[in-house]
């Protein structure tokens, strides 16, 4: 058996004959408990009037432009006895500035607000389109602070709160969707652990560095926000570390030891030319692409992780990088590295080949969108089709790691496969 009931404009305080100025059902639209019907709007503020009961939307009574008041009919539902869920209370969305008596139209009791529940009221302040506009992009204009007179929420403010969430700067943003309502930043995990790991044995209590809890803090909120995928692939430096040795034989006297750290930045700065998505940051609208190849690497400390930057990578010579790499690293192992000599990067570096390793997964270095990874390079049997036998070549890995909503794989297998052509013949760099 089905039943009709008839949903009303609840008490809404001292106001009569607010516009409609938006209906948000339609005749044969199935509305839930709780959903918004329709928004009315007066001088201070915008409400939306959410149904007290579920049901398939028989008659719709209103239109924009009519005026209400509390009573007026709204719509009547059709719904059978077994799905009817009465609203307790159905509180009408409003803006800071006021607040109402909500009753429950198809019982028309009268619940008198408590200030819990005003609490509970969606605080806002937006006109009717602002709304429309965040309801669009799955915004909770709830969330957003209002920039405009008296704290009105304008357009501005519900891109800038999107563009935020896109670019990482809102960790804790809430766009809503999720099925239990709640946002992007509202993980729902589970607490850490309390463990008293004294109970099992002997423990020391050490203290983090303050550089350890900066850089943990960026690379946890780089490591959650960034969808990261990384590439790995390998170049056949042979070669290359023949020269380089050779190199370094002939500059003993000069101090600088070229490493292949330097020889990668070079050929890096190849790559990013081709393929200038990798030299960008994403601003949750654009793609900041840059012109210049200032490349940063990771430097391991005792005080922790840091990344100086060697600036205009394009511009200098495999010496002069080697130079620079060094002295900033030993300026970063004293704890002398200045601020600006750690910003402004455009891709990053993080080699462990000096330790060991076969791969591993860098974190991007956000604002950037991939950094490469290099581990240690070692003698393999490969293929010499020539040859028709193997050979020992000296194979270096290479671990890129990328931002995918930048960068698409078969670009960033490219880009890898790319730079290991440039470290086998190292030649091409200069072409
Ligand atoms: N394969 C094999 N050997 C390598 C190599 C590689 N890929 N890269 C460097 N080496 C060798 C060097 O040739 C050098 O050998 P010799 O002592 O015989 O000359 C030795 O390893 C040590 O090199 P290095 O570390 O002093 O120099 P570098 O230019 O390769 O690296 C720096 C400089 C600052 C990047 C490095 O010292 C460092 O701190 N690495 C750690 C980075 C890090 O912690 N990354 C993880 C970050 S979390 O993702």
């Amino acid at each position: 058996m089905s039943q009709v009931i008839e949903v009303k404009i609840p008490d809404i305080g001292d106001f009569k004959d607010l516009p409609v100025v938006e209906v948000l059902v339609k005749v044969g639209d199935i509305v839930s408990v709780e959903q918004s019907l329709i928004t009315l709007e007066s001088d201070k503020a915008t409400i939306e009037v959410p149904s007290s009961a579920s049901g398939v939307v028989k008659n719709l009574m209103l239109k924009v432009g009519d005026n209400v008041s509390e009573g007026t009919l709204i719509l009547s539902l059709e719904e059978s006895c077994d799905s009817i869920v009465p609203a307790a209370v159905s509180s009408p969305s409003i803006s800071a500035q006021d607040s109402f008596g909500v009753s429950s139209s198809n019982t028309s009791t009268k619940v008198p607000v408590t200030s819990e529940r005003k609490e509970s009221l969606t605080i806002s302040h937006a006109g009717p389109s602002v709304r429309k506009f965040a309801r669009e992009l799955g915004v909770d204009v709830g969330c957003i602070e209002g920039s405009g007179r008296k704290g009105r929420i304008t357009f501005d403010d519900v891109r800038t709160f999107v563009k935020n969430i896109l670019s990482g700067n809102n960790a804790l943003g809430a766009v809503s969707g999720s099925p239990t309502g709640a946002g992007v930043g509202d993980l729902n995990l589970l607490p850490w652990p309390k463990v008293d790991f004294a109970k099992f044995g002997p423990v020391e209590l050490k203290d983090i560095s303050r550089i350890k809890k900066i850089s943990g803090a960026n690379l946890h909120r780089n490591w959650v926000m960034v969808p990261h995928v990384t590439n790995n692939d390998e170049a056949d430096i042979t070669e290359l570390e023949a020269f380089r040795i050779n190199l370094n034989k002939e500059n003993e006297k000069s101090g600088t030891k070229v490493t292949m750290l330097a020889f990668v930045m070079k050929a890096c700065v190849m790559a990013l030319k081709r393929h200038v998505t990798f030299n960008a940051s994403f601003d949750g609208d654009n793609l900041v692409l840059k012109k210049y190849f200032h490349i940063g690497f990771a430097a391991d400390t005792l005080n922790g992780l840091m990344v100086p930057i060697v600036r205009d990578v394009d511009k200098k010579g495999v010496f002069e990088i080697a130079r620079e790499t060094g002295e900033l690293a030993r300026l970063a192992r004293d704890g002398k590295l200045k601020p600006d000599q750690m910003q402004g990067g455009c891709f990053s570096i993080s080699s462990l080949g000096g330790i060991g390793g076969t791969t591993f997964t860098p974190i991007i270095n956000v604002p950037e969108v991939a950094i490469l990874g290099l581990s240690r390079s070692s003698l393999k049997p490969t293929w010499d089709n020539q040859k028709q036998q193997f050979v020992p070549r000296l194979i270096l890995p290479l671990s890129l790691s990328y931002d995918h909503r930048v960068i698409d794989g078969a670009e960033a297998a490219r880009f890898n496969s790319y730079l290991g052509e440039l470290l086998q013949d190292f030649r091409r760099v200069i072409l």
